[in-house]
């Protein structure tokens, strides 16, 4: 199969700065979620993707409103960036009524149809045969949107991925598969999982192009992800760009990580995805104090906001348990 063509893009400053600024915000967020889950305020599962974060800017800011994505328990920023306000993600995890799913779930399984965000199951893998089902949707109705589809290396490992790669090749599906490599899958390593270095791999046994990226460059992220959502939209097919990445926090909050060493934590902290951006606006004139002030004003205003709001809105009604179910 030959290789993929290199992807030419040009951004705009300003296009640059808004970038930068889902990067500072995503981060906010959960970093701000992992403070309050030690306070005991947020009770809810939380599962980090701090040192992801270019992943999801990357992938989610070509997309369109029509576009679906279907996220796993660590992509809150793609809720963000399609469209949800802060203060309502906050109190998604808050388990209020002004969240998401009004306080009856665990905060990762809701989604939202008109903004294109398919609502996760806990089960690995699952949301891919999904993603794929939308994308044959797609192809049907004959619209040119796609679906981007995240999993996680472990995620790989299951039936599901595997059926839904090889459904979507077969079919020539709009859909972009990727793959948050963060080196774990909770406490097993990927080198104990499966036999080959990159998942990217697996995508040419189906018939695809699979590309392995750094996924700590937002840029790159974006070059190969703006490719793949060219070939699908215009008729050519399932891309899966697997993102090499390393989560800094446990599996979840809860877990303390012990599995890992700290120098191997410190190595990945060195390629921390915001600074080696921040470097690289400010060396192109696009940043400089003043606008970097600004942004960080702005996400810490934004974040202040959404925790208030969700602090103060009002818990569930038990009566209302009951409501919004399929008979
Ligand atoms: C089918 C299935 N098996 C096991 C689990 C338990 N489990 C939840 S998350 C997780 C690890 C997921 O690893 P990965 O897919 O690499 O994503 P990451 O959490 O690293 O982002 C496991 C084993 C599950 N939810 N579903």
């Amino acid at each position: 199969m030959p290789p993929i063509k290199r992807t030419k893009f040009k951004l705009a400053p300003e296009q640059l700065l808004e970038m930068f600024y889902w990067l500072k915000l995503i981060r906010a967020f959960d970093e701000r979620l992992s403070i309050l889950v030690k306070q005991g305020k947020v009770r809810s599962g939380v599962y980090t993707g701090i040192g992801q974060e270019a992943i999801i800017v990357g992938t989610c800011y070509g997309l369109r409103r029509e576009d679906f994505i279907c996220p796993l328990h660590r992509d809150l920023g793609s809720f963000l960036m399609k469209g949800v306000e802060p203060r309502v993600m906050m109190s998604q995890m808050f388990g209020k009524v002004t969240g998401l799913s009004k306080g009856r779930d665990s905060a990762l399984h809701s989604g939202v149809d008109e903004l294109g965000i398919f609502g996760n199951t806990s089960m690995l893998g699952s949301n891919l045969p999904v993603a794929a089902g939308l994308a044959l949707t797609f192809k049907m109705e004959k619209t040119d949107n796609v679906v981007i589809a995240y999993f996680g290396e472990g995620a790989s490992n299951t039936g599901d991925f595997h059926e839904a790669l090889n459904f979507a090749g077969v079919q020539q599906l709009p859909v972009v598969f990727i793959c948050e490599n963060n080196q774990y899958a909770y406490s097993v390593p990927s080198e104990k999982s499966m036999a080959i270095d990159d998942v990217a791999d697996r995508a040419h046994g189906y018939g695809f192009d699979g590309v392995a990226i750094n996924g700590n460059d937002v840029l790159a992220v974006y070059q190969a992800t703006l490719g793949a959502l060219a070939r699908a939209r215009g008729g050519d097919g399932p891309t899966l760009v697997e993102c090499k990445t390393y989560r800094w926090h446990g599996h979840s909050e809860h877990d303390k990580a012990f599995y890992r060493t700290d120098e191997e934590l410190a190595m990945w902290k060195s390629r921390d995805p915001i600074p080696t951006f921040t470097t690289y606006l400010r060396t192109r004139h696009v940043l400089d104090d003043a606008k970097q002030q600004e942004i960080e004003g702005k996400v810490k205003t934004t974040i202040d906001e959404a925790v208030d709001f969700a602090m103060n809105a009002a818990d569930p009604a038990p009566e209302d348990a009951v409501t919004d179910l399929y008979a």
